[in-house]
């Protein structure tokens, strides 16, 4: 709904203007704030900033979910260090989405109320310690694999946020490749729990590079407007391609049968995901979408009162400058 609405408002702009933007971001330039840009180009940062930083968000409770049953106090601290990250994150994207003249607030309205997606993957369960490390190997590989590349996006408060965003995720996926070499090569019942873990999150993982480029809406445009650098096939592509051999040095077994190298193109053939799984969790009925949305639900009605005292403090505070003028 929120896409059809980009899609009809991105018709009335001036074509002079268009093609003078689009040689801007042809020559590589970046596209800041206050620049010119036509609507199409805003609602659709609009739309995948505010994705991406919902992700973060959301992304939080799966792993949120283990920090108090971490198997040691190391393991705990560096959970807690990873989940407040992703926080940190959100913030910074939504920063970035608030450059494009959209509100905090109106982003998480939206996000609420379901009119915005966040990343399939969050409607997984995390059910043993051992899928704190598929996630973080997987998921986070995932996300880098996508985000890498974004640094170079045109629209500059994206492409600088993606900078530091990236290097903490590759911490990330390194602490989740630590925890699944230790229970790979640990007791059989912690190789069998890393096992099971890569084979539930294996095709989530490969989900979230979206649709196949023949289904994919908005890459033909938003590769144009260089929103994106990748089209979703090529990155799910390089994703394999770089964690197959991950996984056989883990000694755990990719769960599709008809994985093979193709020595002609140089990478993987794989099996695609199931994409009426994807697209039944995109329509919210994933495992957990229910159980995702009422915590962030829950979690914006008990933050109503810090939200109204900060907003009274400041009001008070305004009140006493105009006082003492
Ligand atoms: N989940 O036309 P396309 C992270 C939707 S960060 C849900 O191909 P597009 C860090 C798409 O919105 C993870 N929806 O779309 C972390 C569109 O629907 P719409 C998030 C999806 O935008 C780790 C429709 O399908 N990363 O994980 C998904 O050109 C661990 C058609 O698709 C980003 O957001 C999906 N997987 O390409 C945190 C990166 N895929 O809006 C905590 C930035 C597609 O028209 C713990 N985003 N859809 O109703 C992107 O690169 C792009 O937005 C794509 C999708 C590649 C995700």
């Amino acid at each position: 709904m929120y896409a059809q609405m980009i899609k009809s408002e991105a018709t009335g702009d001036d074509p002079e203007k268009l093609a003078a933007f689009q040689a801007r971001i042809d020559a590589g330039e970046k596209i800041e704030p206050k620049d010119w840009m036509p609507e199409g180009y805003r609602k659709t940062l609009i739309r995948q900033i505010g994705q991406h930083a919902h992700s973060e968000i959301v992304g939080q409770l799966p792993e949120g979910n283990w920090i108090t049953r971490a198997p040691s106090l190391e393991r705990k601290a560096i959970l807690l260090a990873k989940v407040q990250d992703e926080a940190g994150h959100g913030l910074y994207l939504y920063g970035a989405a608030e450059t494009l003249g959209v509100s905090r607030d109106e982003l998480t309205e939206m996000l609420l109320d379901g009119r915005m997606k966040y990343s399939s993957i969050f409607n997984y369960p995390t059910l043993t310690w051992a899928d704190m490390g598929a996630v973080g190997w997987l998921v986070d590989g995932a996300a880098i694999m996508n985000q890498v590349p974004l640094q170079r996006t045109s629209y500059g408060p994206y492409a600088r946020a993606m900078v530091r965003i990236c290097k903490e995720e590759s911490f990330h996926q390194r602490q989740g490749f630590h925890i699944m070499m230790q229970m790979a090569k640990g007791t059989e019942a912690q190789r069998r729990m890393a096992q099971d873990a890569l084979d539930r999150f294996w095709y989530p993982s490969l989900m979230m590079f979206g649709p196949s480029d023949k289904d994919s809406v908005h890459s033909a445009q938003s590769m144009k407007w260089r929103i994106k650098m990748n089209t979703n096939d090529e990155l799910r592509q390089k994703f394999v391609d770089q964690t197959v051999p991950q996984a056989e040095y883990l000694g755990l077994t990719v769960p599709d049968p008809d994985l093979a190298w193709n020595e002609e193109k140089g990478g993987y053939d794989f099996t695609e995901p199931d994409w009426s799984e994807f697209h039944d969790v995109l329509r919210g009925n994933g495992p957990c979408n229910r159980e995702r949305l009422e915590a962030r639900n829950r979690a914006w009605d008990d933050g109503a009162w810090v939200r109204e005292g900060m907003m009274a403090h400041a009001a008070k505070r305004r009140a006493a400058k105009v006082a003492a003028e």
